[in-house]
């Protein structure tokens, strides 16, 4: 694992806290028994022993999932493919993704294992405003999306992906994504459990129908409404 970018990505704790955060959340995944509900809660022991504001961050809410070791993203040659059954297939930079039209939204976060966090503050793009560039195709009825963490994706339908509260997430409660975070964008879709926000997010798919995601093909529910919708 590569030292933190501070100019991009001030943390206010160190490598060290960080390595055994992540360590005890991948302990977790690989040795869970196949009950995925498991992750749930295995920061909080490590609570006691972090300096002061990685405790506070832990009781505010948020713990870092990741299935692989936290990636390097490098925001200045990071670019996001817009591909498959689409007009004209494009590649963005961050450069033009901070240029497409801004959305703001304060949401809350639920992840299925049983933590939220209540009113994220949220700025990116709406999914119609990104998709709109590569013209999809009217055979397109869903999306894959894809990390570049190169393990985990998930997939939503098109209808699903143009929610209104749906986005493609670049700020986080008025800073950049963090690294742990997703950073430099991750999906965002409130009425669904947090499974399906992918992070660090770099390609994105225009195809016929949906597929099952990392989690999903280890027993979630594709449509991870939190409100049992149809
Ligand atoms: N690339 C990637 N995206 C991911 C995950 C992951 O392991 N890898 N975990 C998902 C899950 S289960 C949840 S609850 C949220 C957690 O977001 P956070 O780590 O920012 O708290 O990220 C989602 N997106
Ligand atoms: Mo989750």
């Amino acid at each position: 694992m590569e030292i933190e970018r501070p100019a991009l990505d001030a943390r206010p704790y160190g490598r060290r806290t960080f390595l055994t955060l992540v360590a005890g959340g991948l302990t977790s995944l690989v040795w869970g028994p196949p009950v995925w509900g498991v992750a749930r809660d295995v920061l909080l022991p490590v609570a006691g022993v972090l300096p002061p504001p990685l405790a506070g961050l832990i009781r505010s809410g948020w713990r870092i999932y990741s299935v692989t070791s936290i990636p390097h993203v490098d925001r200045s040659t990071w670019r996001l493919k817009i591909d498959g059954l689409v007009e004209r297939p494009v590649e963005l930079s961050y450069a033009d993704l901070r240029a497409m039209p801004r959305a703001e939204q304060v949401t809350d976060f639920h992840c299925v294992t049983g933590w939220s966090v209540a009113n994220v503050r949220w700025a990116g793009v709406r999914f119609r405003d990104l998709l709109a560039v590569a013209r999809p195709l009217s055979t397109a009825q869903a999306v894959g999306f894809f990390s570049g963490d190169g393990a985990y994706s998930d997939s939503l339908t098109l209808d699903q992906t143009y929610l209104g509260d749906a986005m493609l997430a670049y700020e986080m409660d008025g800073k950049p994504l963090t690294r742990p975070h997703g950073a430099p964008a991750r999906v965002v879709i409130p009425e669904m459990y947090g499974y399906k926000g992918v992070k660090w997010l770099n390609q994105i798919t225009l195809l016929d129908q949906p597929f099952d995601g990392y989690w999903e093909t280890r027993g979630y529910d594709r449509n991870a409404w939190i409100d049992h919708r149809a």
